[in-house]
């Protein structure tokens, strides 16, 4: 069997060496070099070129390199009946956690605050309190919001979070469907977007959940641009409504030069960075899929293309 290695982002040599010492008769072919397309059976892939799948004939399986498979499925020839898994990784939801934490302390903190004070040279506390005294709000409660939510009850935080079907998480409050989304913002003063990008997410941080908000609150969006509306967090910026936010994803990627977040006082621009997936340990879900396919058993971290992840 053969599998396609396909991604601008990630290391072709690394990935392989990582899946060959787990599956040392794996033959990894790195895109653009395919060979014979009729011998490729499995491909493991991050933005692949619209079309690069479905010009593989025999393909078995797809292998999503990101945890997000919204770039995936908007590829109109992507093939209908090959099964797609997303990445499920230790190293891929620690260091979402950790960003999580990082961006949490940073508000809850005041280091905001103390930036726009610098740049007027104003020497000003802000009366440090208690973790528990700030509320951090995620907006999805799945594989990464969820280590995020139970890092953040360690650390002392008041978590509160709200995903589709509802969650017990020890120390969280959690929240379910859309008519508990504005009673789960009503106190949040960190709000942090771990949502997967569908139809029924997109443009769900827009000027109607801002005013949902204490006022002055704070916004990560760690999970796909197309979750912000752009203009809304400007205007809610501008009017005060949000304090501040932290936006490491957008609709186009890299944020072009001239956008206006790049130089926005109140808005800091990370380049999608928020979490990676290692090759030694992202690799060994990846050798436990292919061990699957090979003896026709159920892959893991299924997609289901109707929900859209
Ligand atoms: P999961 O599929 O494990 O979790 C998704 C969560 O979102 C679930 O709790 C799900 O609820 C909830 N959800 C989905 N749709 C809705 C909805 N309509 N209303 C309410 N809740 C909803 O995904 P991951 O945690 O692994 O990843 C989340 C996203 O993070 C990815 O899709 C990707 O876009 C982004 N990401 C960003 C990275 C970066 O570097 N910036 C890195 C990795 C991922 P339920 O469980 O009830 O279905
Ligand atoms: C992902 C990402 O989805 O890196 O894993 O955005």
């Amino acid at each position: 069997m053969a599998l396609l290695f396909a991604s601008p982002d990630d290391d072709p040599i690394a990935w392989r060496e990582a899946l060959q010492r787990r599956i040392p008769d794996l033959e990894v072919r790195v895109f653009p070099e395919i060979g014979d397309p009729a011998e490729i059976e499995a491909a493991l892939v991050w933005l692949p070129p619209p079309g690069l799948l479905a010009s593989l004939p025999r393909l078995r399986a797809i292998f999503s390199l990101g945890a997000g498979v919204d770039r995936l499925l908007e590829d109109p020839t992507l093939p209908a009946d090959v099964p797609i898994c997303r990445m499920v990784d230790p190293s891929l939801t620690a260091s979402m956690a950790e960003f999580v934490l990082l961006h949490a302390l940073r508000y809850h903190r005041d280091l905001d605050v103390y930036e726009q004070q610098q740049r007027r040279a104003e020497w000003r506390l802000v009366m440090p309190r208690p973790a528990s005294a700030t509320v951090v709000g995620l907006l999805g409660l799945g594989e990464l919001g969820g280590a995020s939510a139970r890092l953040l009850v360690r650390h002392g935080f008041t978590v509160r979070g709200w995903s589709r079907t509802r969650k017990t998480i020890e120390g969280v409050r959690c929240f379910a469907g859309p008519e508990e989304l504005h009673p789960f913002l009503a106190e949040v003063g960190v709000l942090v977007c771990l949502l997967p990008s569908t139809p029924a997410t997109r443009g769900i941080l827009n000027a109607e959940l801002f005013a949902r908000l204490p006022r002055g609150a704070r916004l990560v969006n760690l999970a796909r641009g197309a979750h912000l509306v752009e203009q809304d967090l400007l205007e809610a910026l501008g009017s005060g409504r949000l304090a501040h936010a932290t936006l490491d994803v957008f609709t186009r990627e890299p944020l072009p030069s001239d956008h206006p977040f790049w130089r926005h006082p109140r808005i800091t621009v990370t380049p999608h960075t928020a979490s990676y997936s290692l090759p030694e340990s992202g690799a060994e879900i990846i050798a436990e899929n292919i061990r699957r396919l090979r003896a026709g058993a159920p892959l893991l971290h299924r997609v289901d293309r109707q929900r859209g992840y």
